[in-house]
């Protein structure tokens, strides 16, 4: 018989209780050198290729192709292009100063070696877009298979494959031998309590390399194992999809809890997957490698003084929390409320921690150390505040028209963002508030906020109108005082998002462009003029996209030519835009088109960008104009 009952096996097709589940089936997957690969990608290279991403002069990226010269992100590209000679480092793109939109520069020669040529941080921004937005392609993949995607960061997802595995193990008849639980299932022959049938011996699936099982455990010995094979056999075709469709690698890890299945992603790299079966997490924390500081939310020196106070030796420490503390994590936090009390007295060892505190932190060591700390997913955190930021460094702010030129740059760069945003939650966002900061030489910062008000979609110029005037308050104040400029950091936040569902009010979301006329006689007035009798005359609404110069009789066909403009500018961020699009700012405009174009080798999107826009096109079909 199995250890599980039917109820744990239910709670993973329920969204809020699969991760509860004694059976719940989690993935992490990470994109191996994320920036590299997508500099690698983009720019053509070889993924034997040792191409690194670099800001200035540092490294931000390492590819495996250039760890295997000892090269990491420490390195300047001048130390590691002495440990490799044939080393591709490649710079991010960048805003320069003045300018609202982002670029590569990638024609631009010898830059790391050639001065003149060098991208300086006094007259460039490093700009992330093309990571995110490549991220958000690879999270799009994520959500076709997957109905719980938490982004972890921007090159990492956790997925909740509760849904998944138990579809293929009782719905589906894919995978052969699991007739006999199926039918017990379809024909509701289960209580909930009940203990669920031994698994049959003969079943039609195994592991992938990639199951941690180095005591050669007999692998389907219960429920749990099969889920995790089926999950595992899930992640191998999603991760196989990102790379027929985007061409990154990534390391993916399975377990039970959020927590394991990251140290399993982080396990084995790149390209590989490491699936932790329950029964194998023991193993797998004491192979060596992990201690209480390896887990995500103990790094650091949280994870380091919990160490000391719990006396945990070097050796299997996390084997040592669970034969030291058995029971109960009560007896972990009576440890460390003696240990306390115990160094209350030695100024240089005491430990300043509430009862709430140790309550907390020992429930968590103890649940850690077993692989067994349940932690919800959380899709889709809310948005609260984004920042375009910039360091300064010498003299390359000395005046409020410097301080014009980098509002410039931050207005393009959070216009960006938020068509991102736009684009990732199918939603409108309107921010209501904004903040211009600067810093001092002397450290000093300095603040003003205001309102933004904007009827409809916020444009590049609101965000230049408010941040200059918030900046010329700052600068007429402090400008004159000796100690301000030349500046040393300058920001612009913008917070307290609007969120406006798309296509549901249209008169909210258009407001200027959206006229609601009625119809009398052969005239039209408006419908304030009679707002009394509207229930008898006919209302005609006319809807008018001004881009396009088109009335809409119904608020279908205007939704309809809406969703057209927005799919045009999903596919244009996915695939590159056309001359005559009416979706393109006037930067992104003078960007993609201009006739002063430079010759011949120009990557300005990057080559990889021209190549798919022969591809383009596929999205607009479901969309009428
Ligand atoms: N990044 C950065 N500076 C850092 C850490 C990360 O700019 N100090 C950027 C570059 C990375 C990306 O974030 O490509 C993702 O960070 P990861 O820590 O996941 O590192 P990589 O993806 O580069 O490598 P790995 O294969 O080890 O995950
Ligand atoms: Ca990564």
């Amino acid at each position: 018989m199995s250890e599980y009952r039917w109820k744990d096996l239910l709670d993973i097709n329920s969204k809020s209780k699969a991760y509860l589940s004694p059976l719940s089936c989690i993935a992490h997957i990470d994109v191996n050198a994320f920036f590299a690969q997508v500099e690698q990608i983009r720019c053509h290279y070889n993924v034997e290729d040792p191409v690194v991403c670099v800001q200035w002069n540092s490294i931000i990226a390492v590819s495996y192709a250039a760890r295997k010269f000892g090269i990491t992100r420490m390195d300047s590209v001048f130390d590691a292009l002495k440990k490799c000679s044939n080393l591709v480092p490649i710079h991010t793109a960048v805003f320069r100063k003045g300018e609202d939109f982002w670029q590569y520069h990638d024609d631009c020669g010898s830059w790391h070696t050639e001065e003149e040529k060098r991208l300086t941080p006094e007259k460039f921004k490093v700009s992330l877009d093309p990571y995110r937005r490549e991220s958000r392609k690879v999270i799009k993949i994520f959500h076709e298979w997957c109905d719980m995607v938490e982004k972890a960061s921007v090159d990492e997802v956790f997925l909740d494959l509760g849904r998944n595995v138990f579809a293929t193990l009782l719905l589906g008849d894919e995978v052969k031998g699991f007739e006999s639980i199926r039918d017990q299932f379809k024909n509701g022959e289960y209580e909930l309590d009940d203990y669920l049938p031994t698994v049959p011996r003969d079943l039609d699936i195994q592991f992938d390399p990639g199951d941690y099982n180095p005591e050669n455990e007999f692998v389907f010995q219960d429920w749990d194992d099969v889920l995790f094979c089926l999950g595992s056999k899930i992640t191998d075709k999603i991760r196989q999809q990102i790379i027929d469709v985007l061409g990154y690698t990534t390391s993916c890890g399975i377990a039970r809890t959020r927590t394991m299945a990251k140290l399993g992603s982080n396990f084995k790299k790149p390209n590989a997957q490491t699936v932790i079966r329950n029964r194998n997490i023991g193993y797998f924390l004491d192979n060596g490698s992990f201690e209480l500081t390896s887990f995500w939310s103990m790094g650091g020196i949280m994870g380091k003084e919990l160490s000391t106070l719990l006396e945990l030796p070097k050796e299997k420490p996390l084997r040592y929390i669970r034969e030291s503390w058995p029971m109960a994590s009560s007896d972990v936090k009576a440890f460390m409320k003696e240990k306390i009390a115990m160094l209350a007295d030695d100024t240089e060892r005491s430990f300043n921690l509430s009862d709430e505190q140790c309550q907390q932190l020992s429930e968590k060591i103890f649940l850690l150390a077993r692989g067994d700390f349940k932690m919800p997913m959380n899709p889709r955190p809310m948005i609260r505040s984004m920042m375009s930021n910039k360091n300064l460094r010498g003299e390359s702010c000395r005046h409020y028209q410097d301080c014009l030129a980098w509002l410039e740059v931050f207005s393009g760069e959070l216009i960006g963002r938020i068509k991102e945003l736009e684009q990732e939650y199918e939603r409108i966002f309107i921010p209501k508030t904004m903040t211009i900061s600067t810093r001092t030489p002397g450290f000093q910062r300095h603040s003003r906020s205001s309102g933004l008000v904007v009827g409809g979609r916020i444009k590049a110029k609101d965000l230049m109108e408010l941040g200059t005037r918030l900046t010329k308050e700052l600068d007429t104040k402090f400008g004159n005082t000796k100690d301000y400029y030349p500046l040393t950091n300058i920001n612009m936040v913008i917070s307290n998002f609007e969120i406006l569902e798309t296509g549901r009010t249209i008169v909210d979301m258009f407001g200027r462009q959206t006229q609601v006329i009625r119809k009398s006689g052969d005239d039209f007035v408006k419908p304030s003029d009679n707002h009394s009798n509207s229930d008898d005359c006919e209302i005609k609404r006319t809807l008018r996209c001004e881009p396009c110069d088109m009335d809409f009789e119904t608020e279908l066909s205007f939704k309809e030519h809406t969703d057209f403009h927005y799919a045009m500018r999903l596919s244009e961020s996915l695939n590159g835009a056309t001359e005559d699009s009416k979706n393109l700012s006037y930067g992104e405009r003078r960007l993609l088109f201009s006739s002063a174009k430079r010759p011949a080798k120009t990557s300005q999107q990057g080559p990889s960008k021209k190549s798919h826009s022969q591809k383009k096109s596929d999205i607009y079909k479901y969309f009428s104009k």
